[in-house]
């Protein structure tokens, strides 16, 4: 056992002592992040009954997990940004007073690792050594959340070798909220405290992370959410670079010429599958970099330089098929933690969606019996979850761990709206960029059992969960990002949209592959080469801009993916005004003048894109 520490670093080891006294853990144990840890602490969750050794044949090296009904997703409403001032949490985020959080978090953290071990997390977000990479510490007393920080990030003795005996790191402290009475076990129970007791805390000035009474996810995984956006975030404010919710791709032109593209999408959007697309244009190439966040600095060229935090996809199960995303598929051949899916009676797993029908009867995400035809409920719970290391898929770029990262040449921004937003469009210029990323968001269905059905739900840059300050300052970071950098070295800024349909509800764009077919535009754009038409809310392609050959939507259909219907438009700006107008005196003025110029290119407009 490593129950000594197994690092200098004074700062360090006083931390964890202090947070020992106050959780009584049975062991502290100093992870080194080898294999042979992570092989010994799967074993020990299998034998507790915890976690289930799925076929070793078929899946090899991979294991079950089934959460507590309770605990299955990310809570937004128990996640708190826990700022001195209210106004630096801003309008977006649940603020509570730090004092006031702590004593309540201290009061259910005395005495909560009782029968348990606290596993200490040296964990590096980006590769250990790289100039744009950052260090965390999680205090744990969850091996779920330790085999899973082993495939997200790069953990163990070479992060605390790094760290040095005085470097800077990110105190991460975590419990599950459930101690153990002498003699007491799990009993292959998913651990973790009820609602009103879970909190998922941020203070932002002291760079800290405290998480209580969850095992799942965003929530327990404090690499993620926690530091690489929250907390990232506000550093990233700070210090004059972007710390964001984004896939970035690697797109490479039949000649052979590469570019790397990083977008921004709204949680389930398809960021994973955008990320993996295998191209339907003849000679076009995808490679990953990464599905989910992008750590941005300008290099000593002046381009923005982009590395994968992560070393790993916490991607959602449903709807991951051989047809959607054969990629993440293969990512999940082996050496997997599946969560919350269901489990065939050869032991396989299996999700709605997958592209073939459940094979027989199944163990549903609950552990109970299930069979199609008679279940009235999915056999996988809607945000079930496989944990892949991102060296198993076939679509990884090799330069994907380079430390300086690579040059980014475009961002995207996209949500889902049925209408008003062409499939694809092109900001002005850097700050008319911003604005469109402040704006973007989806619309709510009567899915979501809403009363605001058919208003647009804002997510500005996909970081409206995600944002660890105001929100009114984050745009200003981005609006002064531009001007600190050589406007022809930034990169060009998209607005996409896959999600138009017809009045009858059907998908005007097929989407996932095809989509290669706007990644094209957007290349040949950042190439000078694109051909685009001035409208009053940007360039967009001109009728043969966007490659048509071989796509099964039709003339008419294209046309309508690529109007700008002014009807709207002039609804969509009402909804901005009420959008910004939350942000208050914050709203830089930049934006605000962006809206306004928006609104006067449609007075002075008579008719587009018909
Ligand atoms: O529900 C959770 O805890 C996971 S949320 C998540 C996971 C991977 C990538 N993105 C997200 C997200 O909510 O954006
Ligand atoms: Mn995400």
């Amino acid at each position: 056992m490593n129950n000594k520490p197994t690092t200098r670093h004074k700062k360090l080891i006083t931390w964890v002592e202090n947070w020992a006294r106050i959780c009584k853990p049975d062991n502290v144990y100093w992870c080194d992040g080898t294999r042979e840890e992570y092989d010994r602490l799967v074993k020990e969750q299998i034998v507790s009954g915890i976690a289930t050794k799925l076929n070793e044949k078929t899946r090899p090296e991979c294991i079950l997990y089934r959460s507590d009904p309770s605990d299955v997703a990310r809570i937004e409403n128990r996640t708190y940004i826990a700022s001195v001032k209210k106004e630096n949490a801003g309008p977006t985020n649940n603020w509570i007073d730090p004092n006031e959080l702590k004593k309540t978090m201290l009061a259910l953290y005395e005495g909560c690792m009782k029968g348990r071990t606290l596993y200490v997390i040296p964990f590096s977000m980006g590769p250990v050594g790289s100039p744009i990479a950052k260090i965390g510490i999680e205090l744990t007393d969850s091996a779920y959340v330790v085999i899973n920080m082993h495939i997200m990030t790069r953990v163990g003795t070479k992060v605390l070798e790094a760290l040095g005996d005085n470097g800077e790191f990110v105190p991460c402290m975590h419990s599950v909220g459930k101690p153990l009475a002498k003699g007491e076990s799990d009993n292959g129970q998913w651990p973790c405290a009820p609602l009103d007791k879970k909190y998922i805390s941020h203070f932002p000035e002291t760079r800290e992370i405290w998480s209580y009474g969850s095992g799942y996810g965003g929530n327990a995984l404090l690499g993620k959410k926690c530091l690489a956006l929250r907390i990232a975030s506000v550093q990233a404010g700070d210090e004059g670079w972007l710390a964001e919710h984004m896939l970035i791709l690697k797109l490479t032109n039949p000649e052979g010429k590469t570019k790397y593209i990083a977008g921004a999408f709204p949680s389930a959007c398809g960021k994973t599958n955008l990320a993996m697309l295998i191209p339907t244009v003849p000679g076009w190439k995808v490679e990953t970099i990464g599905d989910d966040i992008a750590w941005m600095k300008f290099g000593k060229d002046g381009r923005l330089y982009a590395i994968n935090p992560e070393a790993g996809f916490f991607g959602v199960a449903p709807n991951t098929s051989k047809i959607s995303n054969p990629n993440a598929m293969h990512a999940c051949d082996r050496e997997t933690i599946f969560t919350n899916v269901a489990m065939t009676e050869d032991r396989d797993v299996w999700w709605e969606g997958m592209g073939m029908d459940a094979p027989g009867k199944l163990i549903d995400w609950k552990g109970k019996g299930w069979e199609a035809g008679t279940a009235t409920a999915p056999a996988a719970h809607p945000n079930s979850r496989f944990t892949a290391r991102a060296k198993n898929c076939p679509a990884i770029a090799p330069e994907w761990e380079d430390p300086n990262g690579v040059p980014i040449s475009a961002f995207l921004f996209g949500g889902r709206r049925p209408s008003t937003i062409p499939l694809v469009y092109q900001a002005f210029d850097w700050v008319h960029g911003v604005f469109m990323a402040s704006c973007i968001g989806s619309e709510i269905t009567a899915a979501a059992l809403d009363l605001k059905v058919g208003l647009v739900r804002r997510d500005p840059m996909a970081m409206l969960p995600f944002c660890g300050y105001n929100m009114g300052d984050y745009f200003k970071h981005w609006v002064n990002l531009g001007t600190r950098a050589d406007a022809g070295k930034l990169p060009m800024i998209f607005s996409v949209n896959w999600f138009q349909k017809t009045k009858d509800g059907k998908w005007l764009w097929p989407g996932y592959g095809e989509n290669s077919r706007v990644l094209k535009w957007v290349f040949e754009r950042c190439d000078n080469s694109g051909s685009a038409v001035k409208t009053p809310i940007g360039y967009m392609p001109t009728p043969d801009g966007i490659e048509t050959k071989g796509l099964n939507v039709s003339a008419d259909e294209m046309k309508q993916l690529l109007s700008v219907e002014q009807e709207g438009w002039v609804k969509e700006i009402e909804m901005i005004k009420e959008h910004y107008a939350i942000f208050g005196d914050k709203l830089p003025k930049e934006l605000s003048d962006q809206l306004t110029a928006l609104e006067a290119r449609f007075i002075n407009a008579k008719e587009y894109g018909k």
